[in-house]
């Protein structure tokens, strides 16, 4: 059991056990972040989401120095789609649907170029990497199971995009018990409204959901425990 470490977060201090708390960070996936993907199909510009990719290295090798666990998370579905619900598959009018050969690869199928996380962010030899079918990181995974083996209380959330995967997971983790972190410019989104809301609404009301704090005080943090 290690003291608590604090960080400067809206709406109070986060203090979080470094040895009890885990980074997650949600979909950094080709198909969200680079043209030809999954995102680009729903007509957005994903130029916006390759902002958080910077500050998230930085909050992932500082996280890698101070040995805290280290989990990934990707979106996507087997080959045969039989775990896409006909709901998500038939939903909007993407240029390409889930499943449809893209540059990428097949979108959104797992095992594709396009579903695997980028370059930058790639999973370290150990590090966890949780496939999901689903918006939210707790719905059909292993990551309950495998967050209560490793006894894990506390999540410093980073990924994309905000105001669905990250929120969805933020509000599974809250439900469950876990305190949430979310660090404000590791997380991003298509919207700057969303993004803007979204962060609001996880702190709001003392922390309704988790806290909020930009990536330095974090960081700062660690520098601490290193
Ligand atoms: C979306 C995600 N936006 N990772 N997925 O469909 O946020």
């Amino acid at each position: 059991m290690s003291d608590p470490l604090l960080v400067e977060a809206d709406p109070y201090p986060f203090a979080f056990d470094p040895d009890h708390t885990a980074l997650l960070l949600i979909d950094m996936q080709r198909d969200f972040v680079e043209p030809g993907g999954f995102g680009e199909t729903l007509g957005n510009d994903v130029s916006l989401l390759r902002q958080v990719i910077p500050p998230l290295r930085d909050v992932l090798d500082a996280t890698r120095r101070a040995g805290l666990t280290v989990i990934h998370t990707r979106e996507g579905h087997l080959p045969d789609l039989s775990d896409c619900p006909p709901a998500k598959l038939n939903r909007g009018a993407p240029s390409l649907r889930i499943g449809d050969p893209g540059p990428k690869g097949r979108i959104l199928v797992r095992g594709e170029y396009g579903h695997d996380i980028i370059d930058e962010l790639a999973p370290a030899e150990g590090e966890l990497v949780i496939d999901k079918p689903g918006k939210g990181a707790f719905y059909a995974t292993g990551l309950d199971q495998a967050l209560r083996d490793g006894d894990v209380r506390s999540l410093v959330v980073t990924g994309v995009t905000t105001e669905v995967c990250v929120h969805t997971t933020v509000r599974e983790a809250n439900d469950r018990g876990y305190e949430c972190l979310v660090l404000s410019d590791c997380v991003g989104s298509y919207f700057a409204g969303f993004q803007r809301y979204g962060l609001e609404m996880i702190a709001a009301q003392g922390g309704i959901f988790g806290w909020v704090a930009p990536s330095g005080g974090y960081l700062k943090a660690l520098e601490a425990r290193s």
